[in-house]
């Protein structure tokens, strides 16, 4: 299986650690790509033109993280753990973390005479209530939803630093402090390039 991916995304990190929590991942070629250079290899494979891409066993494009890991799942008899609604929900929280950071990111980017001021406050707002109203996992567990909540906090310490999402989630973030080290966390960090 080939997974195009980028070192930085949160949503092709979630893949990789997937991956080794279920302990596959020398199942994996990983295929470093910049979505944002629009690679015509990628685009052949996801007309969405993003990562990540997994080729399947058989030759499939599948192209969203969630069904990515619902793939490696199955390869290894394990799909009931994704797919009961209690983790989807969970997931969806967290998921939509990173997209509210992501596009806060993609945002700051943009000329500053173009950014919206009303979409940055509205993702802002999204990422406070969110971060704030996050369950502490109970002790043990760290599914699927709470590897992409760990990985979401992480991006936006990665990419958004001056946004202190911890004053008013501070449970969460001594929960983060005690699953980083986790080799599936530690092993696909990203470091600024
Ligand atoms: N729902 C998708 C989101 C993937 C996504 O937005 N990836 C970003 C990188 S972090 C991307 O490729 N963006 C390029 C673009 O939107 O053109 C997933 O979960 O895989």
């Amino acid at each position: 299986m080939k997974l195009h991916y980028s070192p930085t995304s949160p949503y092709a990190r979630k893949v990789r650690a997937a991956a080794i929590q279920l302990g596959i991942e020398h199942l994996i070629e990983p295929v470093a790509v910049n979505p944002l250079d629009d690679p015509a290899d990628l685009e052949a494979r996801n007309p969405l033109g993003k990562v990540p891409v997994l080729e399947a066993a058989d030759g499939t494009m599948l192209c969203d993280s969630l069904v990515i890991c619902q793939y490696l799942f199955d390869v290894q008899g394990r799909s009931a753990e994704v797919l009961s609604i209690d983790l989807l929900n969970r997931h969806a929280l967290a998921n939509g973390l990173i997209d509210a950071a992501l596009n806060i990111v993609m945002e700051h980017r943009r000329d500053a005479s173009r950014q919206s001021d009303y979409w940055l406050d509205r993702w802002c707002q999204a990422v406070a209530r969110t971060t704030a109203q996050a369950a502490v996992p109970p002790e043990r567990r760290f599914d699927l939803a709470d590897l992409t909540l760990a990985i979401a906090l992480e991006y936006l310490d990665f990419r958004l630093p001056d946004i202190d999402w911890r004053t008013g989630a501070r449970d969460i973030a001594a929960w983060l402090v005690e699953v980083r080290d986790y080799p599936e966390l530690a092993s696909t960090r990203p470091s600024h390039e």
